[in-house]
């Protein structure tokens, strides 16, 4: 039985698709989605039906990114914001235009249902973008933090290679968790292409929205798969630039 997680996905269908073909899922296997299914390319609908979808089949835990919860309040409100729009909204807002009442609230479901965060049974937590909190995630105070906070991933950037996790300043957040998977914040801003390890923390944020992939990493072997960049498979379109 294996565990996998998955990153950022921002509406790229076609390279989902692509990276999930190349993995042999057995029946009992999970499969942990870290959010940000939406917003960015033009299959943000077709994203969240296909997971609907999959749910049905596979053991799926799907995590809330704060892309899903931006489109979830427009669903439900029809009220938007000019920086949704610029950061991959006006895509996903598009796409959904011509879906019928019943489907959309389909989709409100599905997207209500995301979970905030998931520890597993040997106390790893997987979570969209992070927590702030020194005693951990059932402290949080300002719970939108779980899928906004970047301050957990600069904190596992600046750390000194040479401290000892005994060490005092050894920051307390990572002494929480065995293993704390986020998406959120794309490794490609440092340069990278595939997961990225500091620490405990594992970010598997490929930069699915932007010139990066999809990837699909087993949580036991470290093993991981990449779709092909998502912006060659839709080269009319500028995703999120
Ligand atoms: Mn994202």
């Amino acid at each position: 039985m294996n565990t996998y997680v998955i990153g950022d996905i921002h509406g790229g269908l076609k390279a989902l698709e692509q990276v999930m073909n190349k993995v042999k899922f057995q029946e009992n296997d999970t499969i942990i989605f870290l959010g940000d299914y939406v917003d960015g390319w033009s299959d943000s609908k077709e994203v969240i039906e296909y997971l609907i979808t999959l749910n049905q089949k596979r053991n799926c835990i799907f995590l809330r990114g704060n892309h899903d919860d931006l489109l979830l309040n427009y669903l439900k409100t029809k009220e938007y914001n000019n920086e949704w729009l610029q950061h991959g909204g006006q895509t996903t807002k598009n796409a959904y235009s011509n879906l019928n009442q019943t489907l959309i609230n389909q989709h409100i479901a599905f997207l209500e249902a995301l979970l905030p965060y998931h520890i597993d049974e040997e106390n790893r937590l997987f979570i969209h973008a992070g927590f702030t909190n020194l005693k951990g995630v059932t402290f949080e105070y300002f719970k939108p933090l779980f899928y906004w906070d970047r301050t957990l991933w600069e904190c596992a950037l600046g750390l000194n290679p040479e401290l000892n996790i005994s060490d005092p300043y050894y920051p307390k957040r990572f002494k929480l968790y065995k293993e704390i998977y986020i998406g959120h914040t794309p490794v490609t801003l440092i340069g990278k292409s595939t997961p990225y390890n500091v620490a405990n923390i594992w970010n598997i944020d490929t930069g699915a929205a932007f010139k990066g992939a999809i990837t699909i990493l087993n949580i036991h072997t470290k093993q991981f798969w990449q779709s092909q960049p998502v912006n060659e498979l839709y080269p009319e379109e500028k995703g999120r630039n």
